[in-house]
């Protein structure tokens, strides 16, 4: 069976990263989606450069959690046949195991030169604007994608969205678009549909079972489902 997962910040909620709901989604008093959009880094730099070393620092403060440990699991039972795509930019899917992660809106642990598009790790701050390890300028950025920006690889996460027998939505409120919208993708392709969520989100409506709680319960306890239906 293919499966397509689509995560967001509440799975990583348990292991100490706050939401976007979470301090109201703000961040120093700004919104986020004022600090996290191309016009906020051209108005103030560094303040959005701040903004993201805080968080990219904070990773080495978390572990990953049972609800990011049990899709490896699940992975290694059906390889190629799971695709995971997450909103989140942490590392706590690879961290909890997870070989084949598709970050959609990036990752804090890489810089993106806007000069040269040169894509580095990277694990220190950007807001002294070190040089780009390829064209040398201070061009480096957080390599993520911003309100406004379009979304990393949507070709293949909608050719996934295609073939999917089962789509399910784990930790996101579904206020944020493309990612709102790969429900209604999957349905109209014939997928189940599944969303696990401490309280249903925004597009609850459109999926055809739900369930509330914690994701570090419901993950997995999905995963073992899925796997015990795998050996009957
Ligand atoms: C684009 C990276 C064109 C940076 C992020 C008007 C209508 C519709 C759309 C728009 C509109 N105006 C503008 C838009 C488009 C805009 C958008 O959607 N805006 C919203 C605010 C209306 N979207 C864009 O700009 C996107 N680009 O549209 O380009 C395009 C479109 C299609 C194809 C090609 C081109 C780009 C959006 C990406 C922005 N970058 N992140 C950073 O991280 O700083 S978005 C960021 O916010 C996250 O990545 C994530 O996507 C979103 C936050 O949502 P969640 O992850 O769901 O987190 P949240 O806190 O909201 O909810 C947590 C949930 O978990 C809650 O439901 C809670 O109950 C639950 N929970 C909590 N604890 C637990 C739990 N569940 C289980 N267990 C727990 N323990
Ligand atoms: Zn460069």
């Amino acid at each position: 069976m293919r499966i397509v997962v689509l995560t967001g910040a509440g799975i990583s909620a348990e292991s100490g990263v706050p939401t976007f709901r979470d301090a109201d989604g703000l961040w120093e008093g700004h919104h986020i989606e004022d600090v996290a959009t191309p016009e906020a880094y051209l108005r103030q730099p560094t303040a959005v450069q701040r903004f993201y070393d805080a968080r990219r620092a904070a990773l080495a403060g978390v572990e990953p959690n049972p609800a990011h440990t049990a899709l490896a699991r699940l992975e290694d039972a059906i390889g190629d046949d799971l695709f995971l795509v997450t909103q989140n930019i942490d590392d706590l899917h690879e961290r909890g195991g997870s070989r084949r992660v598709h970050h959609m809106h990036g990752e804090l642990l890489k810089a993106l030169c806007s000069n040269c598009g040169c894509r580095t790790e990277w694990t220190g701050d950007l807001v002294d604007f070190p040089p780009c390890p390829r064209c040398g300028l201070p061009e480096l950025r957080p390599d993520v994608v911003w309100f406004g920006e379009v979304p990393y690889g949507m070709d293949v996460i909608l050719a996934e969205l295609e073939q999917a027998e089962l789509f399910v939505s784990i930790g996101t409120s579904g206020a944020v678009y493309p990612a709102a919208g790969f429900v209604q993708v999957a349905r109209r392709n014939g997928a189940a549909t599944l969303e696990l969520n401490l309280e249903p989100s925004e597009g609850s409506i459109f999926f055809r079972q739900a369930r509330q709680g914690r994701a570090g319960d419901l993950v997995p306890a999905w995963v073992d489902e899925v796997l015990a239906g795998l050996i009957a």
